[in-house]
This record gives structure tokens, sequence and C-alpha cells, in this order.
């Protein structure tokens, strides 16, 4: 893309309101623009890195065999009547009247939905288990919204729900979900924590929240220094729940081992039996014509959340420094406003885009020096300066967003250079 196509405009200073660095980077970046109270526009660069981020997670959910669809935002209230949360939701629920006086509302969950949506299409054992998941705006009235989309009225997550025969089976299928989301988490460049948790009004016995750590972060925890791992998606459920029982019975805090921190709250996963099954009436029929209430979890993600939790763990004084899968662009190529060698511009910039998906070429009217900055607070992993050193000795500056190294290329060296080796 030529950015003087972009809608973008960066600040140098922070607005007042944005209290921690991820909603400041993504403000002076033109990511997202508020449009009221923890509702936000997601401005082209934004919405790019939300796609990237929504990619990684599907490929992840796919890989265990999770259906992917897309359901309502507006609900009717009929199906939350029969489950008992109508009433327990209470003001964060966002409850709307149509013409016709019927009550419906803006989904901040689903798990009634599907439910029922199950029942219609599944009726035998033989169609178990099932996993169904949306990527789908939610809204639930937070009292607090802040720290820009961090914690929204209005935010994406990613729900995928459950369906199995037998309490053991649905407990394997935790367990599936549970592993795929600390490599979903690695995949995103994250350092994952998965912590026992409370299950609030999704419900059950069984729940697993995924923390990464950050000083900004709304939760405290107190863990093993173990669980800090990125071999972790190696081991199985079992060894990483029993090394972080362990850390549970760790309550005394000096111990060296126990790091007290903070953490953002990334993913949540429930295992809730037949809470919405029960009441909701749906059953399928076992090898002996019996009717059997299937068990169920849910499973989420916040994907508009990690947006900002990823800058919260990769950025530096100078802006964003994004993982090359996340990036809005993952090669920017910077040059003097109205150069002589445009035709040389362009043939690099043709190559590249060929090879890259995601490749920029930065023709504002603006000077080098501001074009690198913009760069650099944008966060894109591959800066490419031709100007001065190409007109005089043909070499090509390439810098790096990670370490800030630069190297010099020649034309030919940068048909054959590796960009998607990269740490951010
Ligand atoms: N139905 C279940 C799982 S599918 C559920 O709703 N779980 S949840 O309430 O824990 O939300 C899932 C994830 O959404 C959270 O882990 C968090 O990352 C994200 N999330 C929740 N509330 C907000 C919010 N107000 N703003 C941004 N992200 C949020």
């Amino acid at each position: 893309m030529k950015l003087s196509n972009l809608l973008f405009n960066s600040l140098k200073e922070s607005p007042k309101e944005a209290k921690i660095i991820s909603h400041q980077l993504m403000l002076r970046s033109s990511m997202i623009r508020q449009h009221t109270s923890g509702i936000y526009t997601w401005l082209p660069l934004g919405f790019k890195v939300l796609k990237n981020i929504e990619n990684i997670i599907r490929i992840n959910q796919d890989e265990i065999g999770c259906n992917e669809m897309l359901m309502s935002t507006i609900q009717s209230s009929e199906l939350w009547k029969k489950s008992g949360r109508y009433a327990d939701y209470g003001k964060e629920m966002l409850r709307i009247t149509d013409r016709h006086d019927n009550d419906l509302l803006y989904g901040p969950t689903n798990e009634e939905v599907i439910t029922d949506l199950f029942s219609d299409y599944v009726n035998s054992y033989k169609g178990l288990p099932k996993y169904l998941y949306h990527i789908q705006w939610k809204f639930r009235d937070e009292i607090r919204p802040r720290f820009g989309v961090m914690r929204g009225r209005e935010f994406l997550m990613k729900d995928a729900y459950s369906f199995d025969l037998t309490e053991e089976a649905a407990f394997e299928t935790y367990k599936k979900f549970f592993r795929s989301y600390l490599k979903t988490f690695l995949d995103l460049g994250l350092q994952p924590i998965p912590v026992k948790a409370a299950t609030g009004a999704i419900g059950g016995d069984l729940s697993h929240e995924f923390q990464i750590l950050a000083n900004t972060g709304e939760s405290e925890l107190a863990y093993d220094s173990k669980l800090v791992d990125s071999n972790l998606y190696e081991k199985s459920y079992e060894e990483i729940t029993t090394m972080y029982s362990a850390s549970d019975e760790m309550i005394d805090k000096s111990k060296s081992d126990v790091i007290i921190g903070r953490g953002i709250e990334v993913g949540h996963i429930f295992n809730f039996g037949t809470k919405y099954t029960k009441p909701l009436e749906c059953f399928v029929l076992n090898q002996d014509g019996k009717r059997i209430t299937p068990y169920m979890g849910s499973y989420g993600i916040g994907v508009s959340r990690l947006t900002a939790a990823i800058i919260e763990a990769f950025h530096d004084d100078k802006g964003i420094k994004w993982p090359i899968n996340i990036s809005p662009f993952k090669i920017n190529i910077i040059m003097q406003p109205n150069p002589d060698y445009i035709s040389d511009v362009e043939s690099i910039y043709n190559l590249l885009i060929t090879k890259y998906d995601n490749v920029s070429l930065d023709d504002r009217d603006l000077s080098i020096g501001r074009k690198i900055k913009d760069s650099e607070l944008i966060g894109i992993p591959w800066t490419l300066i031709i100007g001065n050193n190409f007109k005089e000795k043909g070499q090509i500056e390439l810098i790096s967003r990670s370490n800030s190294d630069k190297i010099f290329l020649s034309k030919q060296e940068i048909e054959n250079f590796e960009f998607e080796q990269y740490t951010p």
C-alpha cells in the first residue's frame, strides 16, 4: 500500500485520557479512535492488526476441528429467560426493545444461542463431539470501561463452544482447548500463564484464565517462576496443572521461586457440564436410544484486547515493535519526496509486494527523518530507505525495528533477503 492513500495522522504527544502505553500508542499511531465511552472505531492500521490476530487464532481453532460460523450480535431474550441468566446478568447486559415490544439484547456471550442451535442440528451420539466458534463483537456495559480497547464495552471475542456425550469426554475436550490456547498465544509471540480461575457469570466448577505478564495488567498474580516457560506447549495438561497447583500452595509469597506480578487476561476457558443443556432441554440419543444431556464447555479469547496486550509486551520509547506476523506491514519502503530514482523504487516495491502480502511504500511529501519516526511509531519490522546512498552508491539502507541495526544492501541483495526471519 502507498502511504499517501492511508488514513493516518501520527501524534507526537500522548492524549491525556490515555493512561497506559498501549492505549497511548494506539491513539498516537491512528489505530483506533474513541467513538464514545468504551466504544471504538478501528482505523485502517488497527483493523489490519485485528485481522492478523484473528487469523492466527482461526488457524489454531481450525487445527483442533472447531467449526467457524457467525452468530448475530443481537439476540432474543427468550433463551436467556429459560437459562435463568436474563435476570442474573444485571446491568452489564444491554437490553433493547423492538417496535413490537419484543425484548432483545446485544449479546455479551453465546452459550444459550449455541445450545439452542446445536439441538436443531445434532440429535445422536454419532454427531459428538462438536466444536463450534465464531469471532464476533460483544457488548458488556462495563461499569468502568478503561485503558482503551483493553476493557471496552464493545469488544471483539473469539468464543468457542464444545458438546460431548460424557463428562469424561468433555474433560478431554477441555484439555485439548487448554493446549491449543497455549499454542495460540505462543504463535502470537506471547508467554501465556494459565491460572485457575473463578467462573463468574459463565458458570461451572473448572476454569482457567490465560494471563500474559504486564505491569499495567488488571490482575494480580503470584506464580511459580517455572510457569513462565517457552516450552510450556511441549508439556501435557496434567504436567502443567501439577506444576501450578504447587504454585497455588506456595501462597507463602516470600519463597524465592514465587514471582508476584501483574497480568492481562487474554483468554478464559470453562467446563460447565449441563448448566445450559439442561434448562434448554437439549439432548442426544446414545447407542441404546436413551436421551442424554450433552456436556459443554466454552472458550474465549479477547481478540481486540490482544491488540493492546501485544503492544504492552512489545514496545520501546519510539513506539510499537510488532511481531512480524501481526504487523500491519512487514516492510516499509521510504524514499525522498519526488525522487529522480522513482522507477527503481517502484520496481523494488513491486518485487516485494509479489513476495510478501504486506508491504508499504511511504510516498508522502515528508522528509526521510519524519518518515523513519512514523515507521518506528507504527512498529513495522523492516524499514528500507532508498535515499542519497542509493543515488550515489546504489545502496539501500535496511533498518530492523527490533534492535535498530542498519545494514546496506544492493537491489539484488534485497531480492534474496529473508524478511520473514525477524524477532521483535
Ligand atoms: N463465554 C465465555 C467464553 S467463550 C466468556 O464470555 N468468557 S469471558 O467472559 O471470560 O470473556 C472471554 C475473554 O474476552 C476474556 O478472557 C477477555 O480476554 C475478553 N474480554 C472480556 N471482557 C472484555 C472487555 N470488557 N473488553 C475487552 N475484552 C474483554
